[in-house]
């Protein structure tokens, strides 16, 4: 397969000084030189910690979150340029958790991920149904809705965002999609993102929720999953590890 795999670790809100010196240290010692690229999408405050202590290695530092707006008066919001000060490269936008309590929308979701892009930052877009929704059938007309928001805002840079297919039922839950669930939704998604251009459709789509070194091996194997976006097991570092090595 041509599309190069990543592997997101979204620690969410989950940390300390002392946990995340321990964690990197198991993730660095058998990290290696892995052919996806792997990433840790930490809690702002540490975003320092984090980039002084992945220096020279192969893990990458991502943001869980980001303001849509530049600059100005906009308490407690951290933008696209401030994670980028400290070597941020990709960022996740429009995670279930933020859309359901915080009030993200599709274009609130859309406007981060331009702004991501203008920083040079690569925006990880969320999309995902409820369980309800997928009960009712729309699992396809909801995903296709919140990903037709970002790529409508985004136009022809489209190309440099990652989408994340993220089943808010299989969120923080231990359920996850079967491989031919999430398969069946990253096909759609593909074939929308085809519409936007070979180079949008080129990108890889992750899958996100409940990923783990379980069922990591079964979910990549689909022709259409190239990767995870990663929760509780990213707080482990043999299971993020394993994860990896299923991925590469
Ligand atoms: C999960 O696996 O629970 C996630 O939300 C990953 O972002």
């Amino acid at each position: 397969q041509q599309r190069k795999k990543i592997v997101a670790g979204n620690w969410k809100m989950n940390g300390s000084l002392a946990a995340n010196a321990a964690l990197l240290d198991g993730v660095l010692e058998g990290l290696g030189q892995p052919a996806c690229a792997v990433v840790a999408c930490v809690p702002a405050p540490y975003l320092a910690q984090v980039q002084a202590r992945i220096a020279g290695t192969a893990l990458a530092l991502g943001a869980q979150d980001m303001s849509a707006f530049a600059s100005g008066a906009y308490t407690g919001e951290v933008s696209a340029a401030m994670l980028g000060d400290f070597g941020v490269a990709y960022a996740i936008v429009g995670h279930s958790e933020r859309r359901q309590y915080h009030g993200e929308t599709d274009a609130k979701v859309a406007d981060k991920a331009l702004a991501a892009l203008a920083a040079g930052i690569t925006p990880l877009v969320c999309v995902g149904e409820t369980l309800a929704e997928r009960e009712a059938g729309q699992t396809e007309a909801v995903v296709g809705r919140q990903l037709a928001a970002v790529l409508e805002k985004l136009g022809d840079q489209a190309s440099g965002m990652v989408v994340a297919y993220e089943p808010v039922w299989a969120i923080g839950t231990g359920k996850t999609a079967t491989p031919e669930q999430a398969q069946a939704v990253h096909a759609a998604l593909r074939a929308q993102l085809q519409s936007a251009g070979d180079a949008v459709a080129a990108q890889p789509i992750l899958y996100g929720g409940s990923m783990n070194a379980a069922n990591a091996a079964q979910l990549l194997a689909q022709p259409d999953i190239d990767g995870g976006l990663i929760g509780g097991a990213s707080l482990k570092a043999a299971d993020f590890l394993a994860i990896v090595s299923a991925a590469n």
